[in-house]
Protein backbone atom coordinates (compact mmCIF):
# COMPACT_ATOMS: atom_id res chain seq x y z
CA UNK A 1 0.00 0.00 0.00
CA UNK A 2 2.96 2.28 1.15
CA UNK A 3 4.27 1.53 -2.35
CA UNK A 4 1.23 2.54 -4.46
CA UNK A 5 0.90 5.86 -2.39
CA UNK A 6 4.48 6.82 -3.18
CA UNK A 7 4.39 6.38 -6.99
CA UNK A 8 0.53 8.39 -7.04
CA UNK A 9 2.32 11.33 -5.18
CA UNK A 10 5.25 10.81 -7.27
CA UNK A 11 3.03 10.76 -10.63
CA UNK A 12 0.99 13.73 -9.45
CA UNK A 13 4.21 15.39 -9.12
CA UNK A 14 4.98 15.05 -12.77
CA UNK A 15 2.17 15.88 -13.80
CA UNK A 16 1.92 19.62 -12.17
CA UNK A 17 4.81 21.37 -12.35
CA UNK A 18 7.57 18.75 -12.79
CA UNK A 19 10.28 16.66 -11.84
CA UNK A 20 11.00 20.16 -9.44
CA UNK A 21 7.86 20.20 -7.94
CA UNK A 22 9.14 18.97 -4.59
CA UNK A 23 12.56 20.53 -5.12
CA UNK A 24 13.91 24.21 -5.76
CA UNK A 25 12.63 26.37 -8.69
CA UNK A 26 13.44 29.17 -10.66
CA UNK A 27 11.31 31.71 -12.88
CA UNK A 28 12.39 34.65 -15.00
CA UNK A 29 9.63 37.74 -14.61
CA UNK A 30 8.95 41.25 -15.81
CA UNK A 31 7.80 44.31 -14.08
CA UNK A 32 7.67 47.55 -12.93
CA UNK A 33 8.98 48.25 -9.09
CA UNK A 34 6.15 49.85 -6.80
CA UNK A 35 8.17 49.87 -3.80
CA UNK A 36 11.30 49.36 -2.49
CA UNK A 37 12.02 48.82 1.19
CA UNK A 38 16.23 48.48 1.12
CA UNK A 39 16.05 48.26 5.20
CA UNK A 40 13.64 45.22 5.06
CA UNK A 41 15.43 43.52 1.87
CA UNK A 42 11.68 43.57 -0.10
CA UNK A 43 10.70 45.28 -2.94
CA UNK A 44 7.23 45.12 -4.22
CA UNK A 45 6.73 44.34 -7.84
CA UNK A 46 4.15 44.71 -10.34
CA UNK A 47 4.93 41.58 -12.39
CA UNK A 48 3.46 38.94 -15.50
CA UNK A 49 2.76 36.09 -15.10
CA UNK A 50 6.00 33.79 -14.48
CA UNK A 51 5.28 30.46 -16.41
CA UNK A 52 7.75 28.57 -14.18
CA UNK A 53 6.21 29.45 -11.26
CA UNK A 54 2.42 28.80 -12.39
CA UNK A 55 1.56 32.31 -11.29
CA UNK A 56 -0.63 34.90 -12.88
CA UNK A 57 0.33 38.50 -13.05
CA UNK A 58 -0.02 40.27 -9.59
CA UNK A 59 1.55 42.97 -7.68
CA UNK A 60 3.24 41.60 -4.65
CA UNK A 61 6.26 41.90 -2.22
CA UNK A 62 9.08 39.84 -3.00
CA UNK A 63 12.35 39.19 -0.71
CA UNK A 64 15.29 39.95 -2.37
CA UNK A 65 18.71 37.51 -1.60
CA UNK A 66 20.79 40.11 -0.92
CA UNK A 67 19.91 43.79 -0.30
CA UNK A 68 22.94 44.99 -2.61
CA UNK A 69 20.75 44.04 -5.65
CA UNK A 70 18.19 46.84 -4.10
CA UNK A 71 20.77 49.45 -5.03
CA UNK A 72 20.03 50.90 -8.27
CA UNK A 73 16.30 49.22 -7.91
CA UNK A 74 14.03 52.88 -8.77
CA UNK A 75 10.32 52.87 -8.35
CA UNK A 76 8.84 53.15 -11.85
CA UNK A 77 11.72 51.44 -13.61
CA UNK A 78 10.92 48.73 -15.18
CA UNK A 79 12.89 45.17 -14.55
CA UNK A 80 14.05 41.53 -15.72
CA UNK A 81 14.19 39.45 -12.31
CA UNK A 82 14.78 35.88 -11.42
CA UNK A 83 13.11 34.45 -8.46
CA UNK A 84 13.65 31.13 -6.66
CA UNK A 85 11.17 29.45 -4.43
CA UNK A 86 12.88 26.91 -1.53
CA UNK A 87 10.54 25.45 0.85
CA UNK A 88 7.34 27.68 0.14
CA UNK A 89 9.76 31.37 -0.12
CA UNK A 90 10.30 33.32 -2.58
CA UNK A 91 13.54 35.34 -2.95
CA UNK A 92 14.38 37.44 -5.80
CA UNK A 93 18.15 36.42 -6.86
CA UNK A 94 18.65 38.74 -9.60
CA UNK A 95 16.96 42.13 -10.76
CA UNK A 96 18.27 44.12 -13.56
CA UNK A 97 16.87 47.47 -15.39
CA UNK A 98 14.88 46.23 -18.98
CA UNK A 99 17.28 46.52 -21.68
CU1 LIG B 1 3.34 36.94 -8.02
Amino acid sequence: MKKIMLAAALYLGLLGTGPDAFAQMTGKGEGEIRKVDKDASKITIKHGPIEAMDMPGMTMVFQVKDPGLLDRAKVGETVNFTVTKDSGAMVLTSVEPKK
